[in-house]
């Protein structure tokens, strides 16, 4: 079998929609597009006092953006002028984003977050883009207001992320399974690597910042120390602080990320709409779980499209097990 580039991918999924206009297709496109330009930028990134950095000139007497900003830029341009989009909520931007009324609006929501974990590129850690697709609640009224946006993370018709690391990769999902494209930087093309992904029912690693470790709830205390004394494997500690490279680990070979609230951040410190909801909508496409400590991730109703929530994310086996500490009085 040849190769599958995204495009293709993406025709024959579509096919199997009898009701698809191809709307939608072209938004995963123009993301995907947002991805390999993100990608040039952060790998050269290593080279910013070449090519400056934010606040300076490059050689070229150009103000250089910072990497976050710029992806943020990247992801509205490639997306504001398709016709298909009736906003966009960033977490580079307070605001919602609307569509310039030069252009055309369509019936679709995209959140993201453009480039998770980016304090991390100055020490060549892989980052990652993170987003997700809505349909605005009300096709008939023009335009989209906050309400649009807080939708539960279960009303997502597509989440991924892109993974900028030793190779750039596209993870998503419509709902149908979870994909994995590698890009060939020689062809420019995300090619199908990773065909319907699913997490292993339980793994052996757990990812947790334990520099919080005394901030921490008791019961969230108990069930780390409970894994790292498990009898019948042993869990390793793997944190990278980069969520986006901390969730794919995990989605690959298993495990749980924590990030729990605490007393600094009594809600978590992890965003719900463009962080938790995308990878959470995922996990459970591979056969995973995601809760905030009680409830599922995906049936949580955002209140703002700032909001942040607890998030604790992985295989079946060690989410249900923190399920039962979290309930336990
Ligand atoms: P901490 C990066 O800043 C980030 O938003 C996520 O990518 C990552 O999982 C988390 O914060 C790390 O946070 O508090 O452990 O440094």
């Amino acid at each position: 079998m040849g190769l599958i580039n995204l495009s293709r991918f993406i025709l024959e999924e579509q096919r199997k929609y009898s009701g698809a206009t191809g709307d939608f297709s072209l938004i995963l496109e123009q993301i995907a597009l947002a991805g390999k330009i993100i990608s040039k930028d952060v790998s050269k990134a290593g080279i910013a006092n070449i090519i400056g950095e934010a606040d300076s000139l490059n050689v070229f007497g150009e103000r250089q953006q910072k990497l976050d900003l710029f992806a943020h830029n990247t992801l509205v341009y490639s997306l504001d002028h398709i016709g298909k989009l009736a906003g966009m909520v960033s977490e580079e931007s307070d605001k919602i984003i609307e569509i310039p009324t030069k252009h055309v609006e369509g019936k679709y929501l995209a959140v993201f977050d453009p480039l998770d974990g980016s304090s991390n590129i100055d020490v060549n850690i892989s980052i990652g883009t993170i987003f997700g697709v809505y349909k605005k609640l009300n096709e008939n009224i023009d335009g989209c207001t906050e309400k649009d946006f807080l939708q539960p993370g279960c009303k997502l018709i597509c989440a991924g992320y892109v993974i900028y690391g030793a190779s750039t990769m596209l993870v998503y999902s419509t709902g149908n399974g979870v994909n994995g494209f590698t890009l060939d930087p020689s062809l420019g093309e995300f090619i199908l690597s990773h065909s319907n992904m699913k997490i292993p029912h339980s793994g052996s690693i757990y990812s947790v910042n334990e520099a919080y470790y005394d901030k921490w709830d008791t019961k969230i205390k108990k069930y780390v120390e409970y894994l790292k004394n498990f009898k019948e494997r042993e869990y390793k500690s793997r944190y990278i602080g980069s969520l986006v490279s901390d969730f794919h680990r995990n989605l690959l070979k298993g495990g749980i990320f924590l990030y729990p609230a605490d007393k600094k951040n009594p809600d978590g410190k992890l965003r719900l709409l463009y962080e938790a909801n995308p990878l959470s909508f995922i996990i459970e496409q591979a056969g995973g779980k995601a809760i905030d400590g009680k409830n599922d991730i995906l049936r949580k109703t955002p209140q703002s499209v700032h909001q942040r929530t607890p998030l604790f994310i992985g295989s079946p086996f060690e989410v249900e097990l923190l399920k039962e500490y979290m309930s336990t009085d």
